[in-house]
């Protein structure tokens, strides 16, 4: 998690770029056991054989179209940030789109979702619309928290999106509560809660992992593992680089998948659903993905070679799955039709998020605070 001292342990090259694959010299450094998830490794060299059953071709492009409206509203929160739109930090998901998408076909209407600030790709994916979403970054008043929640506290409860979260990990034992309520409740949902590689060594993952465990809660835990904490690479901060290991000492049963492939995703958190429904507790699924743009809005990317983020482009979850949607004879003309609809579809939330009033400032207090007032107290 510590970025202070990064700089000093890439050797840089004289433009300020990290020298291309200095971090293979270094990963092996103070591990025990041979290095492999490593951050230039690709995500289908990832370890676990499961069962993954083909989509429908007609499912595989709404999922494609799905993933395009995820890369291209980044894109448009990234132009509208440089404009100075945006107050505050704004991290984009462009490269876990997969994780995302997958993840969301594979469970149900009135099933729970917590995420990270990293987390406009779950909220799109789970069905919020992208013009409300967009002026919710904006701090717009047609925003779902009417603006007050920003991009780090992504939010639609009606969605089944009961948070994104700023503070890394703490979205995690949120959604235990809510696998706990169900559980209590006998209502059959599952809560699935995404973070990434950092948040591994956070205490309260532990705490919630042990927890989940022993209670068998109806609960899936996915690790989007982009090899980077920040600026950080995974070398760095973890003494396995395989996170799907940790958890597997407390009984639970793990999986570490090509996070950037959407059939294998759905497959994974598939099983995890059926488990969890089952009564048989709690999976955790590490998803291999790659973070394609900066940690967030403005970041220079000084501490990564460019030669590994081009490596990871022949792999990322656009590509993956239009090859998919060309080899299963869903002909070009479509895809590309498709895309020139989301295309509009962005511009046209682009133009309804600027339109978006300001919230007034009379309602600075209201939805913020629950409880009994000053007041009444
Ligand atoms: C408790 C806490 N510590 C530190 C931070 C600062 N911080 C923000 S993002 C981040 C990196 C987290 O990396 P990872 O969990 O791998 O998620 P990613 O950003 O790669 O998706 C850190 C350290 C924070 N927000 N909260
Ligand atoms: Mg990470």
């Amino acid at each position: 998690m510590k970025q202070a001292d990064t700089a000093s342990a890439v050797p840089q090259k004289t433009d300020g770029r990290a020298e291309p694959l200095a971090q293979k010299d270094a990963q092996t450094e103070g591990s025990p056991l041979p290095a492999s998830i490593t951050t230039d490794a690709l995500p289908s060299e990832s370890k676990s054989a499961i069962d993954v059953p083909e989509l429908d071709a007609d499912l595989l492009l709404e999922m494609y179209r799905k993933a395009v409206l995820i890369r291209l509203l980044e894109r448009a929160l990234l132009a509208a940030a440089e404009e100075g739109q945006i107050g505050g930090a704004m991290h984009t998901a462009i490269g876990h789109e997969a994780n995302a998408i997958g993840a969301a076909y594979a469970l149900r209407p009135g099933d729970y979702i917590t995420c990270t600030y990293r987390g406009h790709h779950h909220g799109i994916a789970w069905g919020m619309d992208p013009g409300r979403s967009i002026a919710e970054v904006m701090g717009r008043s047609d925003g779902f928290a009417k603006g007050k929640g920003g991009s780090m506290h992504f939010v639609s409860p009606e969605h089944g999106m009961m948070g994104a979260n700023g503070i890394v990990a703490a979205q995690v034992p949120h959604a235990a509560g809510l696998a706990l309520a169900s559980q209590l409740r006998g209502e059959r949902k599952v809560a699935i809660t995404f973070f990434g590689d950092g948040a591994m060594f956070q205490g309260v993952m532990h705490e919630t992992f042990n927890m989940a465990a022993k209670w068998k809660l109806p609960l899936i835990f996915y690790c989007e593992n982009n090899r980077y904490s920040e600026m950080t690479p995974i070398w760095r901060t973890s003494s396995i680089e395989d996170i799907y290991l940790f958890p597997r000492a407390y009984g639970m049963a793990t999986m570490q998948i090509d996070g950037n492939d959407v059939e294998v995703v759905h497959a994974a958190v598939s099983q995890a659903a059926e488990r969890a429904r089952s009564g048989d507790g709690p999976t955790f699924i590490e998803g291999i993905t790659y973070r394609l743009a900066g940690h967030m809005a403005g970041d220079l990317e000084t501490y990564r070679p460019e030669e590994e983020v081009e490596k990871q482009q022949a792999h990322e979850p656009l590509t993956v799955l239009r090859k998919k949607l060309l080899a299963r004879g869903v002909e070009e003309a479509r895809i590309s039709e498709t895309e020139a609809e989301v295309e509009e579809t962005i511009d046209d939330a682009v133009s309804f998020a600027e339109a978006s009033p300001w919230p007034d400032a009379a309602e600075t207090y209201l939805d913020v605070f629950t409880g009994p007032t000053s007041e009444e107290t």
